[in-house]
């Protein structure tokens, strides 16, 4: 049976299948991703009011994709005190931020007080707000640094107000590109393993996956495919992210970069290999808005949120330093004609923007 008729009929596709997806003409893979998101969404886009907050850019890990990091071309450290990072998120708050979603660096001069009570700090002050935080590759950072065992560590988030996890840190699974692009990180087999442990304790995470750099695209589905055998098990993951990789201010040599086109096909792709995760994002900062939007027709039925402001992504060049105001964003959902719908953090509806 060819691919084609495979997915119509419901059927679970392995790599040369979703191989011989990504050789279909645009349109026709198209059809197929959003056939399977009207199944299960509709025509319902899905977005949160977010605040990212990335406290410190000081680390010890050298990734070569990596723009953000201090010690590398951008030569400003900084680390927020608790008391900035609670007044952030305040602020966050009073302007309707239901979810805060923090990621920082691996900073070793920082202490594990450090890390872990900002997130203390933060629920005794706005006990409704979501503390989306800690990245596997920072757990990990954490437990080899601190010597602690994961299992203490995610207990820990756990008891001090962490209520999910983001999918930061994935990169690319494939052990020899990982191993070129980021060496030292946190291993393929240790980040499943971590979001292991926290669905084990009945949590959520989320899952990226770094693209359009030096990976193929049997890379991709092999990434996919890893993290649709945890699904399988767990079913903790709630929404998969493919990150366009950003180019500024880095040290990766980058030959090529992926056309709209391709950015789309692996959307689709997505949507296929991994029919057990509900959620696919087309994360706007990095896809640019545009695309984003176009995403929502290639199996995409979520643009993470307003973000208001990001530093990540932003200093390897995407334009979401400073967010999106809310009214922008439910109106390019709707003018793109699908229907906004605010989220929270954990995909249950708050509102219907029609
Ligand atoms: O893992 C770093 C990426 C990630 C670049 O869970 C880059 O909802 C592109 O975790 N080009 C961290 N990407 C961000 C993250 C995240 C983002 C949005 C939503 C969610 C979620 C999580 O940022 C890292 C890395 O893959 N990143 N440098 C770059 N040059």
């Amino acid at each position: 049976m060819d691919v084609v008729a495979k997915v119509k009929n419901g059927e679970r596709i392995g790599m040369d299948e979703a191989l011989a997806l990504y050789e279909l003409d645009l349109f026709t893979l198209g059809r197929l991703a959003d056939e399977r998101r009207k199944v299960l969404h509709e025509k319902k886009t899905y977005f949160n009011i977010n605040r990212h907050i990335n406290p410190t850019n000081v680390c010890k890990d050298v990734c070569k994709f990596c723009a953000y990091s201090a010690s590398r071309k951008n030569p400003n450290p900084y680390t927020m005190p608790i008391e900035e990072i609670v007044t952030t998120a305040k602020k966050a708050y009073e302007h309707g931020a239901k979810e805060v979603h923090i990621v920082s660096a691996h900073n070793p001069d920082a202490g594990i007080e450090w890390y872990l009570g900002m997130f203390k700090s933060i629920k005794e002050a706005l006990p409704d707000i979501h503390i989306k935080a800690l990245t596997a590759a920072e757990i990990n950072f954490l437990s080899e640094e601190y010597n602690l065992d994961i299992d203490e560590i995610l207990d820990s988030m756990v008891e001090n107000g962490v209520d999910s996890m983001p999918g930061g840190g994935a990169e690319i699974f494939d052990e020899k590109i990982r191993d070129y692009i980021c060496k030292g990180k946190v291993s393929s087999q240790k980040w499943l393993e971590i979001h292991r442990k926290w669905h084990e304790r009945g949590k959520k995470s989320n899952a990226t996956m770094l693209f359009g750099h030096i990976e193929s695209r049997a890379h991709r589905i092999d990434h996919m495919l890893r993290l649709r055998n945890l699904q399988d098990e767990t079913g903790g993951f709630n929404c998969f992210i493919p990150l366009v990789y950003q180019r500024e201010n880095n040290f990766l040599k980058v030959e090529s970069f992926p056309t709209g086109q391709e950015i789309l096909k692996t959307m689709a792709v997505s949507r296929l290999v991994l029919d057990n995760i509900p959620n696919l994002k087309a994360y706007w900062a990095t896809a640019t808005i545009n695309l984003a939007l176009i995403a929502q027709e290639y199996g995409a039925n979520d643009l993470d949120g307003t973000i208001e402001r990001e530093s990540i992504q932003a200093a390897a060049g995407a334009g979401s330093a400073h967010g999106m105001p809310l009214e922008d964003f439910i109106h390019l959902i709707k003018d793109s004609g699908f229907i906004p719908v605010e989220r929270d953090s954990l995909y249950n509806e708050l509102k219907v923007w029609r």
